[in-house]
């Protein structure tokens, strides 16, 4: 960090210049994941920059999501997300998904309730007019780390107390007999914007896959219509195909 020999070189503001020497120093591992960042203070002594500067220049980083900040221990690099390998033919839940890998979930809820049925969830759901549907809405984290966002929304019937729903929905829906035997989904890839990508803990703009899925019952009624926006880094669908 010395600042000879990239301080001034190449220009620009010397908080980007120095975000981009801790980058180069992340990248190349001299800053391996899980490390500390020296503090502030030391930073600006050893580069001669003022504290303002090393702070921007790490707050970049921190919304980049190179390094994260732990409440009174210090800035640290962080642990790029493991990939999950996610077989695409069959009909499971995320917990069931994440618990198979030895992972703890968590969800950050967003909305959980009651809720009249927008005009496409009546017609994606079978229902009338004025019905009313269980919507749950929230970040889901395996293993502490933000993974997904997840808005499902179910016909009041088979949903009919969505406060019940503490860890898994799939789990709620098996105990009343209604667990979804079939899917569809559907894969978009989109670019994620400001206020998901907050949740997510990705950059703006980063890649995002935005996945529909309508599940049904053995009757053939849909259970479950969820609009679901997957972290691209996190993710690797694999589906198995046949002649
Ligand atoms: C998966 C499903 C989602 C379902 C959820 C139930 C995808 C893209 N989505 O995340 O539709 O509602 O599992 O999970 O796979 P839970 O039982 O852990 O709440």
């Amino acid at each position: 960090l010395r600042p000879e020999g990239w301080l001034g070189e190449g220009g620009g503001p010397r908080y980007v210049q120095l975000r981009r020497r801790l980058e180069e120093g992340i990248a190349a591992g001299l800053l391996p994941p899980e490390s500390s960042l020296p503090p502030e203070r030391e930073i600006a002594e050893i580069t001669d920059l003022s504290r303002v500067t090393v702070r921007r220049a790490i707050q970049e980083l921190v919304r980049d999501g190179l390094v994260e900040q732990r409440q009174g221990s210090g800035s640290f690099v962080r642990d790029p997300v493991t990939r999950v390998e996610q077989s695409l033919s069959r009909l499971t839940s995320f917990t069931e998904d994440m618990a198979s890998r030895g992972m703890e979930t968590t969800s950050r809820w967003l909305e959980r309730g009651v809720f009249l049925a927008a005009p496409e969830e009546v017609a994606a759901l079978g229902l009338a007019d004025g019905d009313q549907v269980a919507r749950i809405h929230r970040l889901r984290e395996a293993g502490g780390r933000p993974m997904a966002l997840e808005r499902a929304t179910l016909p009041l019937d088979i949903l009919p107390n969505p406060i019940e729903v503490v860890t898994s929905l799939y789990a709620v829906l098996d105990r009343a007999g209604h667990r979804p035997v079939r899917a569809i989904q559907k894969i978009s890839a989109i670019n994620v914007a400001a206020p998901e990508a907050d949740l997510l803990g990705v950059a703006e703009g980063a890649a995002g896959l935005r996945i529909e899925r309508t599940s049904f019952l053995p009757s053939g009624r849909v259970a479950e219509l969820t609009r679901s926006l997957y972290r691209g880094d996190a993710y690797d669908f694999v589906a198995e195909l046949r002649l």
